[in-house]
């Protein structure tokens, strides 16, 4: 329990946690000064000063001398204490995805923070940052991440070959695009690792691993989402092929809600992934791929792909149990993991 003395921090941001789930609750209905202080075991000195803290970082709460404070709104940060109201408001305060929260207001890039700290961290941890320096796509492209954005990063410790790590990236683009659709935008997945809304790249997914011998240490899932910021002002390349999904609406989403959903989304697909992958139970990745097939727009078209060593073209017929995009080229059936996907009708 926190104290007023205010010297161990860790047991203020505590306190002003539980203060911030306490106003949450009371929300509408004041409670006062004294009554906060008892709930946390602080004294009312130390719950007006907390209460100052929190304004200072953006929250608006109303203090009436006879009734006492309501909260009336929030910062948008994605605050993991706000996370963590919402996920337990939407009933996954124990889901694995989201058990641990680090949050940054500056990063250079949540992958990289992600894997400095994967091995002593527990499967599901998640590093958000509300802007990156040096957001990285693949092959070491820049990763443009202003504030506004959601750019985040889920260590997941799945015992499964090093092989099957890929597949994340496609249960990955599955909880983003059926979370957008909950948000009523159009999105869909183009193989491997792009959401689009209308033609327009929204958010790319990058997956990273580490493996020992055979078996993978940990996967790094980053996701970046063009939420609530200016494509427009991004360098050329990248102008002409993004949206964000503030543009595609016509209003900003609530981040925290957004968020807090694709967290618990991907906590649903995640737990399939691990019954096909971990239990065995392989029928559970069909079903998985039935929805990816049905949320992507790659699946009939005629596609021209970049991999390392070569390019081919030829209509994207399916994708197959390990995962690999099926292409029908003039020189035949060609499966293929990882490469530059561009439509070319
Ligand atoms: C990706 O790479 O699409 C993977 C992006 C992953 C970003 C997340 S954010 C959290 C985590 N931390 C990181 O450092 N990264 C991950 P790729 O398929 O290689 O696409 C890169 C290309 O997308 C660039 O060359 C640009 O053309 C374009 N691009 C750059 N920034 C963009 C943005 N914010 N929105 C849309 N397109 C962008």
């Amino acid at each position: 329990m926190g104290n007023d003395t205010g010297k161990v921090d860790v047991n203020k941001e505590h306190t002003r946690d539980g203060l911030v789930k306490i106003l949450h609750d009371f929300r509408d209905a004041p409670i006062s000064g004294e009554e906060l202080g008892e709930k946390l075991g602080v004294s009312r000195a130390a719950v007006n000063s907390h209460i100052n803290q929190l304004r200072e970082m953006g929250y608006v709460i109303d203090a009436a001398t006879k009734t006492g404070y309501r909260l009336v709104s929030v910062p948008d940060r994605l605050l993991p204490v706000e996370l963590r109201v919402r996920l337990d408001d939407l009933g996954a305060a124990d889901a694995c995805i989201g058990c641990e929260i680090h949050y940054f207001p500056k990063l250079e890039s949540t992958n990289d923070t992600a894997k400095a700290i994967a091995p002593d961290v527990h499967d599901g941890t998640v590093v958000i940052a509300e802007m990156q320096t040096k957001g990285r796509g693949r092959l070491g492209r820049a990763w443009m991440s202003p504030e506004g954005g959601i750019w985040l990063s889920v260590v997941l410790k799945p015992k499964i070959a090093p092989q099957d790590a890929a597949k994340l990236t496609l249960m990955a683009g599955i909880a983003v695009a059926y979370t957008m659709r909950e948000f009523d935008i159009p999105a869909e997945i183009k193989w491997p690792n792009d959401i689009l809304v209308n033609g327009k790249k929204v958010c790319g997914i990058l997956t990273e691993m580490s493996s020992e011998a055979d078996v993978m240490e940990y996967a790094v899932l980053g996701i970046g989402i063009d939420a609530n910021v200016d494509t427009q002002k991004f360098p050329l390349e990248a102008k002409v092929s993004a949206t964000s999904m503030q543009a595609e609406l016509g209003h900003p989403v609530d981040r925290l809600e957004f968020t807090a959903k694709l967290l618990i989304r991907l906590n649903e697909e995640y737990a399939r992934f691990e019954k096909a992958f971990v239990d065995g139970e392989i029928r559970a990745f069909d079903a998985m791929l039935d929805e990816w097939k049905s949320l992507s727009d790659t699946i009939g078209r005629v596609v021209t792909i970049q991999m390392r060593t070569k390019i081919i073209s030829g209509e994207a017929a399916g994708i197959d149990h390990n995962g690999a995009l099926i292409v029908e080229t003039d020189g035949g059936i060609e499966r293929v993991f990882a490469g530059d996907c561009v439509y070319t009708r």
